[in-house]
């Protein structure tokens, strides 16, 4: 018989990209392993509850293909030929190839990338350091908040709102744009709460029945990058019924008779035209909220990834200032809390060294980079040499088929540091293994709720994975660069991070594991006013001026309606391209982290295409047969499967699955495009026209 195990609870946080940043509770078993994984209880935001996939985390970290030794490429890109190297050989080459780059086409062809893998402060923003110390390529953080967050701060001013526990004391809950049972599954802990406890009613707001839509007495199922005529033709209904709340629209906002006059035409029979939702269900909607003081709109990422969905935003948020609803507690709008922590970054990130004269590449526009066309490359020379942390580019960044022709430039040197052999580590020259969140020290914060976390190392990293910190300050060292940052250890630099922004330190916060920063209720739902000097809530905005980002207006801003509308700017189906496709999430998946865990694939099959029969039927196409779905950027064959739960000429694909899964190995964002999108540059990942058509007929000519 076994020895029994020693089975320690230990506390510590989710570092995954994802709102929730759940407070979690570890079973360490022995000291060197972990068993299941639950949700903190006492953590009021996570109330115990934490999704499945990261319940069963021991089958990720203890995942018999971690990386767990630095490797060289020995084959040609992207053979997946590489040998062992030890870290001083590996860390030896990289630095030698960034000074190489350096001393042969300038600091700036060497282009530190990354991403939000893990959300720790130290762990995800420390290679920015390196990045302004060096006067490297900056990076620009496009891919995912760039147009949810200028849609929200259009309206409130900055990006807070009210306390997202309140949730549970809403009398109704719009859950807009984001499939919270997937995605965030704390949303729904609230707001069944509220159901349970006090009748509120859950309204849903997608393209497609999934499982949030599946779970509301509202479901409300609209055409694509709809969401603004629907939101304008609901304020048209509140000014039309008499539920504009007078006295708080002249205190609060800015122009709200010019709103009335310009909602004037867009009432619900012009918006059933544009959305395909009945004149009768969007009545339904807006008398809901016309009566309902205490609604909550959470309004989510999924319908900001449409050309327009700056503006979708933006007129959504509108909703509850034609109500008053902010006033309220259990009342407002709200989409992500970034603002309240006020995080001051200068010494994590060594802004003190920002040279604004060092260009500013766009994270979505990889392809383009690597492929050297001057306006991606700001006019400027070359990207040469990258180090890449936390991101899985190869698979998740749009326009696939030219992200993969970059990396498999010759002359450009790439190192990857991964937990995994992702695609994107498969396609470098060196690939060094990194912890996981309970084999280091970090701390973190919560953009659906508003906790300040610590989570410590609980078990020894296997093999040898170093930290994100610790890669940073070795390359540091033989880089020659000799900032006090670089010898500290990562809890004095999340120690620092927190005093410069005025939170309480760190010994503090680890004695608590979480702090609570909520702002008082005045603040929280802008009883004060608004976040703009003039105090008021804007409906009219000036897109190029929104306080946001840091290269300026990017694509079609010009063309921006001032007042929430429908902005037709889309990707529009034509006879070429029937259907429009949206890349959303899967549940199982967390973009491409947990594609490699066997639960996760189990249960989530294998790629496939929802289409609607009738849809399916005229192009002949069979349920479960494989399909090719394809556009102007390129074309991916998969699995159709029949599904009435969207509109006609409507289509889903969910998860970023490795690009291997798919027929040819290429995966989604093969179909997905890079351009710019308006105001601040991004990509739209939800907004593709595109043709299905049984495979193997017509050949396809890819570009
Ligand atoms: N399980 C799981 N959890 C995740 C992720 C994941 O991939 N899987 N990703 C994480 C990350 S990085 C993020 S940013 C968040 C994002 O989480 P969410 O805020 O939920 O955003 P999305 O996942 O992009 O899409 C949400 C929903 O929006 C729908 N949608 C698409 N276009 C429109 C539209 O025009 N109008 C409306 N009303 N709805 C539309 C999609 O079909 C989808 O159901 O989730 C995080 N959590
Ligand atoms: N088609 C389509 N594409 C999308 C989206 C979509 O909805 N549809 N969503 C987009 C969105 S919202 C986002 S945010 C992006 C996300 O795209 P990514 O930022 O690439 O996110 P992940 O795919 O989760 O990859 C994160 C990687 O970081 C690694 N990692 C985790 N922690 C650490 C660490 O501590 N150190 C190191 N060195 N590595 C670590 C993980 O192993 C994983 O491979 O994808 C975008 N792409
Ligand atoms: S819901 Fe989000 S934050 Fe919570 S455990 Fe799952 S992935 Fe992590
Ligand atoms: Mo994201």
């Amino acid at each position: 018989m076994n020895a029994p195990q020693a089975l320690a609870h230990r506390p510590s946080v989710c570092p995954h990209d994802c709102p929730s940043a759940c407070a979690l509770d570890v079973e360490v078993i022995d000291g060197h392993r972990i068993g299941r994984i639950r949700g903190a209880r006492d953590q009021s935001y996570t109330a115990g509850v934490i999704c499945a996939k990261v319940a069963r985390y021991a089958e990720r970290i203890h995942h018999p293909e971690r990386l767990l030794y630095p490797l060289r490429r020995t084959g040609p890109k992207g053979s997946g030929q590489f040998e062992r190297i030890s870290w001083d050989a590996a860390l030896d080459i990289v630095a030698e190839k960034f000074n190489a780059a350096e001393r042969d086409f300038g600091a700036q062809s060497v282009w530190p990338y990354f991403y939000a893998g893990t959300m720790g402060r130290v762990m995800r923003d420390g290679i920015n350091r390196l990045t302004h110390a060096k006067k490297y390529s900056r990076f620009y953080g496009t891919i995912c908040v760039n147009l949810a967050w200028p849609g929200f701060i259009a309206g409130a001013g900055k990006i807070a709102g009210p306390d997202p526990r309140e949730i549970a004391k809403s009398d109704c809950v719009v859950i807009w744009g984001t499939n919270a049972v997937s995605t965030q599954v704390n949303v729904m802990t609230h707001a069944a709460r509220a159901r349970k406890e006090r009748g509120a009613k859950i309204v849903a707001i997608d393209i497609y029945r999934n499982a949030t839509m599946e779970q509301a007495d509202l479901a409300l199922c609209l055409r694509p990058g709809t969401d603004g005529a629907l939101a304008c033709a609901v304020m048209h209904i509140l000014f039309r019924d008499g539920f504009a709340d007078w006295p708080y629209l002249e205190k609060y906002t800015d122009c709200p008779r010019e709103l009335e006059a310009h909602l004037r035409t867009r009432d619900p029979q012009w918006a059933s035209a544009i959305t395909g939702l009945s004149v009768e269900d969007i009545e339904a909607f807006a008398r809901l909220i016309g009566t309902t003081q205490k609604t909550f709109f959470r309004l989510g990422y999924g319908f900001s990834r449409q050309r327009n969905g700056a503006v979708n935003m933006h007129a959504a948020s509108c909703i509850a200032a034609i109500t008053g609803a902010w006033q309220y507690e259990g009342g407002g709008a709200f989409h992500n809390n970034a603002a309240i922590f006020h995080w001051n970054q200068r010494t994590v990130e060594g802004l003190d060294m920002i040279d604004p004269s060092v260009r500013v590449l766009d994270q979505s526009r990889i392809g383009a980079i690597l492929n050297g066309e001057p306006d991606a490359l700001c006019e400027g020379g070359p990207v040469k040499a990258m180090l890449i942390q936390n991101t899985n580019p190869a698979s998740v960044a749009p326009d696939q088929t030219r992200v993969k022709q970059g990396f498999a430039r010759e002359d450009l040197f790439v190192c990857v540091h991964e937990q995994f052999l992702t695609e994107t580590a498969a396609l470098a020259d060196i690939v060094l293994p990194a912890t996981m969140f309970m084999e280091h020290d970090d701390i973190y914060s919560g953009g659906g709720h508003q906790y300040v976390e610590f989570a410590g190392k609980l078990i020894d990293p296997p093999g040898e994975c170093r930290s994100n910190h610790d890669v940073i300050c070795a390359l540091a060292k033989r880089l020659g660069l000799a900032q006090p940052a670089f010898d500290m250890s990562p809890r004095e630099l999340a120690d620092i991070n927190l005093r410069e922004s005025g939170l309480p330190a760190l010994a503090e916060l680890v004695e608590h594991n979480w702090i609570d920063v909520q702002p008082d209720f005045r603040t929280a739902h802008f009883l004060d006013g608004f976040a703009w000097p003039d105090k008021k809530f804007h409906f009219r905005v000036d897109w190029p001026n929104v306080p946001y980002g840091n290269i300026g207006a990017a694509g079609p801003w010009r063309d921006m309606p001032a007042l929430p509308d429908h902005w037709p700017v889309n990707e529009a189906a034509d006879a070429a391209h029937p259907f429009k496709l949206a890349t959303s999430p899967s549940r199982s998946f967390l973009n491409s982290t947990f594609n490699e865990t066997s639960s996760s694939l189990s249960r989530e099959k294998e790629p496939c295409v929802l289409i609607h029969p009738e849809d399916a039927l005229a192009q002949g196409i069979v349920d479960g047969s494989i399909v090719e779905m394809g556009n102007t950027r390129g074309v991916v064959r998969l699995r159709a499967r029949f599904f009435d739960g969207v509109q006609r000429g409507v289509a889903i694909s969910e998860g970023i699955w490795p690009n291997a899964a798919f027929v040819d190995g290429k995966g989604i964002n093969t179909l997905t495009s890079a351009a710019p999108v308006a105001p601040f540059g991004g990509a739209a990942f939800h907004d593709n026209k595109v043709w299905v058509r049984p495979a193997g007929g017509v050949p396809i000519s890819t570009r």
